[in-house]
This record gives C-alpha cells, structure tokens and sequence, in this order.
C-alpha cells in the first residue's frame, strides 16, 4: 500500500511513528512542510523536516519534541559571548552539524530534496521524506508592534520569540506562488493509495504545504481517499498555539471547523476526538465521513491505533 502524509512537525512526526507500527509494509511517501525554514547564522535550518527525520530515526529529544537527545549548547554560548544571536533560538551542538552538512550540499548546488536524501542516509527515518519544494517558502506573520504599527516576522520570530503572545493578523507564505513542488511529490500523490493528513497545524504546517502551487490540486485530483486527524481536540489545540494562526484565517479552533476549512473537494473523511463527538455530524453534513475515536498520541500503541482507525475510514470511502 502506498500511503503519501503531508506533515508538520511534531504532529506529524508522532502520527508517522504510529502509523509505521500499523502499517509495516506500507511504502510510505512524507511530503513535509519547509515554510517553517530559517537561515541563522549563515546556516539554513528545516525544523520539520528535521523533526520527521530525527524523531523516525530515533534522534529525537522526546520530552521536547524537537532537537536532538543528548544535546549541548556550546556553539551557542560561544556566538552569545561575541554577541552574536538570536539567543532566542535554541541551536543545539549536535543539531548544529545538520546544518552545517545541509547548508555545506545547498552551496554545492544540491537542491533541498537530495539534501535531505543525504540527510535520512544516516538516519533511516523507514519512510521516503520529501520537502514539499526545492525552492524557498518562508511563512511571516504579520503584527502590530509596540507602537501600533503593521510589521512582519518570519514564523520562527511569532512562535518561538513572542510565543504567539499576540494576535495574529495575517500568515503569508512568502515565495509560495512562485515555488514549485519538489520532485516526486505530484508523482507520489497520483500514485498513492491512500492520502493522510496527520494531526498537525492546518494552517502552517499543511496549509503551507497545499498553498505550492499544483499541490492542492494534486490531492484534490488523486484517485486515493484523502483521511485527516484533528490536531484540535475539545476546542483547542493539543499542544502548541494553533489557535492563533486559525484565527488569522478565520477559522474556529473546533474540530468541525477545521475540517470544514480543509472542505469536502479535499477531505474524504475526517477524524475527530471522542470528546468531540457531537461535531461528527456537523462535519458529515459538510460531506465528509466523520468518526469519533481516541485522538490522544500518548504512546505508539495509542498512535497506531489511531492510524490504524484512519486508514479503515479511507477503505470505506474509496
Ligand atoms: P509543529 O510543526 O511542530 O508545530 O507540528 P505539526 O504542525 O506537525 O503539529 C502540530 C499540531 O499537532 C498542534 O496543533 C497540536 O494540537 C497537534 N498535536 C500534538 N499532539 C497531538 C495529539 O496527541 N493528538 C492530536 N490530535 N493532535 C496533537
Ligand atoms: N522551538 C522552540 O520553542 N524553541 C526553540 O528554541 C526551538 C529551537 C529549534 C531548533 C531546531 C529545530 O529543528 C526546531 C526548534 N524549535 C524550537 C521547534 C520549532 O522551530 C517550532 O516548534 C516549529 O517550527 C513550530 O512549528
Ligand atoms: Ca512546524
């Protein structure tokens, strides 16, 4: 069975875990988010991409959900004594070879997609992880500072340094229309049997990933039921600041609403948490199969299961 996910980060990241354990044999393609890149310290870093790989090849630091286990911040506090930042973000020594290696291939003339090959060599993440484009996106937010005026920050800026701490007015993901899918990602979608969206940020995590354009279209087109997973769970998110970047779009932090702004021409079917169970038939009525199971990716098992659960929902939409 060929199973193509469009993932997040951590989100993403845990759900692939699961649905590795429930479907072993399956080819499985990730089409992962790079609107989340930044370029710190003359290095580019790819946090989701590096979230799937690390956390699939057993890298990961887990309490966080991002970086590497075991990590040092030497490299760090050396920029910080020449007085050289962001101190914001925290760039781990291992982590920081990653980059080095990555941002080393780019200037040789390696696109992104072959770079990250070269990346999972080493860590073997057991699945195909693709970036979404070879050329750059980078989502900004846009603010009001201090003084009331409009400015933007890059997504790294609004979620780490000011942890969403104010509203968001806009999510631009800039060079989005210009970018074009990265190689194998059309191929991967019109082939698939089955297209998952894991629980991750409908907004800046899949939603930047369907703004290339040819992507949205592709899922929309492809022969494969199209199943997705609420990251929203009794009306918030279950961990992060989600709900700031909904309200950008307009959005309500439901369930429902989640799945009625991904709308019926992409979604097949949907799954909602248990204590969302009322919304199931709010989200039918939408047009889209909706069921109410355990959401919670609490253990492996847990998140299996819940794979497991999605790719029974695709079987009966096909
Ligand atoms: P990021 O790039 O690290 O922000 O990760 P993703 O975009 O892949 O996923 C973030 C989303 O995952 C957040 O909106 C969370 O609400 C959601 N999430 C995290 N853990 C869980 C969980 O256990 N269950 C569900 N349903 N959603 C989760
Ligand atoms: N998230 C944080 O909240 N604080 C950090 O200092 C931080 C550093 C960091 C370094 C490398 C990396 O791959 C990810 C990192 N993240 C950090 C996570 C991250 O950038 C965001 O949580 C996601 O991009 C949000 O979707
Ligand atoms: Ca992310």
């Amino acid at each position: 069975m060929r199973i193509v996910v469009l993932a997040g980060g951590i989100g993403g990241a845990r759900f692939l875990r699961g649905l590795k354990a429930a479907a072993p044999d399956a080819d499985i393609t990730v089409i992962g988010n790079t609107g989340d890149d930044i370029h710190l310290f003359g290095l580019k870093v790819c946090p989701d991409l590096d979230t799937v790989m690390y956390t699939l090849g057993g890298g990961i630091n887990e309490d966080q959900g991002w970086g590497r286990t075991g990590e040092t911040f030497r490299v760090k506090e050396e920029l910080a004594a020449y007085g050289v930042g962001p101190e914001w973000f925290g760039l781990g020594d291992r982590d920081f070879a990653t980059h080095i290696v990555r941002t080393q291939m780019l200037g040789a003339g390696y696109p992104l997609s072959a770079v990250t090959e070269a990346l999972c060599d080493r860590w073997q993440p057991g699945v195909r992880l693709l970036p979404m484009s070879d050329d750059r996106v980078e989502t900004h937010v846009a603010i009001e500072d201090e003084t009331g005026e409009r400015k933007a920050v890059h997504f790294q800026e609004y979620w780490v340094r000011l942890r969403a701490s104010v509203p968001a007015l806009a999510v631009v993901p800039v060079g989005a229309e210009q970018a074009k899918p990265a190689p194998g990602v059309l191929e991967a979608l019109a082939a698939a049997d089955v297209i998952l969206f894991p629980p991750s940020n409908p907004v800046v995590s899949v939603g930047t990933i369907l703004a290339v354009p040819g992507i949205r279209e592709a899922v929309a087109e492809a022969a494969a039921p199209v199943v997705g997973l609420s990251p929203i769970v009794g009306n918030a998110p279950v961990r992060g600041m989600a709900d700031k970047v909904l309200e950008a779009v307009g959005v309500e932090s439901t369930a429902a609403a989640v799945a009625q702004h991904y709308s019926a021409g992409l979604l097949d079917g949907w799954l909602v948490d248990d204590v969302d169970a009322d919304a199931v038939a709010d989200v039918e009525a939408a047009g889209i199969r909706c069921r109410a199971v355990p959401l919670m990716m609490t253990d492996v098992d847990a998140t299996a299961a819940m794979a497991r659960t999605a790719l029974e929902l695709a079987a009966e939409v096909r």
